[in-house]
């Protein structure tokens, strides 16, 4: 639980998802800061579940955002191209 007067957890948070049984080692990596790592599909400086997620809600609904590869139509391709990128890591 979260304690509003301490600011703090009263339970230490654990990641619930492994880097070692979920992702290849090139990701949960930090990014470079120029822009140049398109996996970060969040744009926080860090490839990690979260941005694949983003990425999945973005491009189940159909967002312009998910066309990863940016030739104006957003289809399977993008999410290859996303899953390639994300394995990749930064
Ligand atoms: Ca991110
Ligand atoms: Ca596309």
């Amino acid at each position: 639980m979260f304690d509003l007067a301490s600011g703090q957890f009263d339970t230490p948070i654990t990641n619930p998802f492994p880097t070692t049984e979920i992702f290849s080692a090139g990701a949960w990596a930090p990014c470079l800061l120029d822009g140049s790592c398109t996996a970060d599909f969040n744009g926080d400086t860090i490839v990690d579940f979260f941005d694949y997620l983003d990425f999945v809600a973005a491009f189940a609904a159909n967002e312009p955002v998910s066309d990863f590869n940016a030739d104006t139509v957003v289809d399977f391709f993008d999410y290859l191209d996303f899953v390639a990128a994300f394995a990749a890591g930064c």
